[in-house]
């Protein structure tokens, strides 16, 4: 990997951000600035420079002690001492001095004072009025930063598919009650199940426009009226979600519905098909001159181009119009598809059910099997089972499985890939189970080369069948345990797995869907099969199920390219590398 000036030049400044924080010499804080700031106006690149063994004190602003760093850097691509410093001042603090009013000597305070590290321990000591209790820091400057931290969240204000769910549910059946609501209808990127929404977007039909509207503003949860007219209306609910709300006449609920479900790109493609055979196409319809043609069901509209119905979560305009017209667009996966759940914890680890309910709520579901995939030791945050735990509980798993009919329990591991790459358990312990779950519950901030051999490594285990959560990311605006993806080569992953004979997860779970939807469709296209599973803790979280296989849909997968909706025998088959 070649290490460009701008990687040397962040290096650098980062060193002199956590220095400076710590209160060192200004002068010694000054000599990496300088470094930065030459090297990243320069034109030659030092690696070049380094390779040639030209002498890097010749650049202006670099003496020695930094040119024997910048040669570190450029040969590992790292700094050891960053390391060092990183282990005694989280490298989160330096993200607190772009605030206002806070100066390197402000942050020190506070992280030895409140403990603050982070943006969120931030706004959180801003909310409970704690940061004025700091010397130097009045109430004025605790305003100044609630008020800047308050306009970046709502710059990044997203709600996660599940939240957003839960909030618009019972909105949902409110309006349905409403006397003359004919239809009621989410469009908006959560009709097209994206992970994250923006805000929500309702559709209705019904004689009296302006009634409705009024139902709607009147509705227990809303927290402020944002605008009111006589067909549209938007409002603000719990947790600050936006709901906009329009009334439509029946001839034209399709061509709404199709216009408000976007994607805005895969709308402006559409219109520009329409251009091209002389129509103009809104939100009201299609028209031929004055004429509408076309606009009460998104059907209609979509024959009127000679195109099949498109599923809400392929309008991303990713290929989907052009598959349509050449009749070659995916059946995808569904839900009923699904014949098993490939990673759950049950209390042997640090699920909230036993084996015997987890077992048994599988079963309501009509699951044909349900692996049991417990965490093992490494993971500390969770009593983990060790080899002789694990032996134990194949028996009592094979036991158990003797009591059902038409169900299996299938032993498994949600096995930890260590740093170096190596597994948590013995592979003689490992071979003995019907399925071995691999992930990476540590060191998620390798860099891209270490993080793709580590993962590689674990792939070459040949006792490993499927690798969860692949990214590791945390999502959700609102989620305290947010984390970004660990950053590796997907690609060479995907190949490694498929070329080995193993799968990778798109994880259920609200909080990660990892698989992204790229991701997945990424999958699809190099012919690697994935695995949907909830990672359940608990009996309910069975359910997370549907949100994994809406990121499979939107990836466009179908039933064949999911393991899981293979019999017990075929998957059998599957997961023999
Ligand atoms: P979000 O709310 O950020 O999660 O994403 P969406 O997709 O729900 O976007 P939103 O709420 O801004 O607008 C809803 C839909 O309205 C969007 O998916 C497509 C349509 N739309 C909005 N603006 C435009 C536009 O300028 N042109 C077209 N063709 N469609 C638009
Ligand atoms: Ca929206
Ligand atoms: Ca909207
Ligand atoms: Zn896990």
């Amino acid at each position: 990997m070649p290490v460009y000036n701008r990687d040397v030049a962040r290096i650098l400044d980062q060193v002199a951000d956590l220095l400076e924080i710590e209160g060192a010499d200004s002068f010694r804080v000054r000599a990496y600035r300088n470094a930065a700031q030459s090297i990243s106006t320069m034109s030659r690149e030092v690696a070049t420079m380094v390779d040639e063994g030209e002498d890097l004190t010749e650049i202006r602003g670099i003496g020695e002690s930094i040119a024997e760093k910048i040669e570190e850097i450029v040969k590992t691509g790292d700094l050891g001492q960053l390391a060092q410093i990183e282990e005694r001042t989280p490298a989160e603090l330096t993200e607190l001095l772009d605030l206002p009013g806070l100066g390197p000597k402000r942050v020190q305070t506070l992280h030895e004072e409140l403990g603050i590290e982070t943006l969120d321990d931030l706004r959180d000591a801003a909310e409970r009025n704690r940061i004025r209790t700091v010397s130097g820091l009045g109430d004025r400057t605790e305003a100044r930063i609630a008020r800047e931290l308050e306009q970046r969240h709502d710059e990044e204000r997203r709600t996660r598919i599940d939240v957003a769910e839960e909030i618009v549910t019972p909105l949902l059946d409110y309006l349905c009650g409403i006397e003359g609501v004919e239809q009621v209808a989410v469009a908006g990127s959560y009709r097209r199940r994206q992970e994250t929404v923006g805000d929500l977007d309702l559709l209705a039909t019904g004689a009296d426009g302006e009634q409705i509207i009024r139902h709607f503003t009147e509705y227990e949860d809303v927290r402020e009226v944002i605008s009111q007219g006589k067909t549209r209306s938007t409002v603000r609910l719990r947790l600050d979600m936006q709901v906009d709300l329009r009334v439509v006449a029946d001839e034209s609920y399709g061509a709404a519905l199709l216009y408000f479900t976007g994607s805005k790109a895969h709308g402006i493609a559409l219109r520009n098909m329409a251009l091209d055979e002389g129509l103009k196409i809104n939100e009201y319809g299609v028209f031929r001159d004055d004429e509408r043609i076309a606009g009460a069901t998104e059907e209609q509209i979509y024959d009127l181009f000679d195109l099949p119905y498109i599923v809400p979560e392929l309008r991303e305009n990713r290929g989907e119009l052009e598959a349509a017209a050449e009749g070659k667009l995916p059946e995808l996966v569904t839900v009923d598809d699904i014949r098993g759940d490939l990673q759950i914890h049950t209390t042997a680890s640090d699920g909230k059910n036993t084996l015997e309910e987890m077992a048994a709520a599988a079963q309501e579901r009509g699951y044909a099997y349900l692996a049991v995939t417990d965490h093992s030791p490494h993971v500390s945050v969770t009593q983990g089972l060790d080899a002789e735990a694990l032996a134990r509980r194949i028996d009592e798993i094979q036991e158990l499985n003797e009591s059902f009919n038409d169900f299996r329990l299938l032993t498994g591991i949600e096995v930890d890939i260590l740093k170096d790459g190596s597994l948590d358990l013995p592979d003689d312990i490992l071979k003995r189970l019907d399925i071995v779950v691999a992930a990476v519950h540590s060191a998620f901030n390798l860099d891209r080369e270490e993080q793709t051999e580590r993962i590689l490594r674990a792939l070459d285990n040949p006792t490993v069948h499927i690798l969860v959560h692949p990214t590791g990311r945390r999502i959700g605006e609102r989620n305290p345990r947010k984390r970004p993806p660990a950053e590796m080569d997907m690609e060479r992953v995907m190949e490694a797995a498929k070329e080995r004979g193993c799968f990778l997860e798109i994880n259920a779970s609200p909080s990660r869907l990892d698989l992204s939807d790229a991701y997945a469709k990424m999958a699809g296209e190099i012919g690697l099969k994935l695995a949907i599973s909830t990672d359940a803790h608990s009996t309910t979280e069975l359910d997370f199920i549907r949100y994994g296989v809406d990121q499979a849909r939107r990836g466009w997968f179908g039933p064949d390219g999911i393991v899981n909706t293979r019999s017990w025998s075929d998957l059998k088959a599957l997961l023999k590398r």
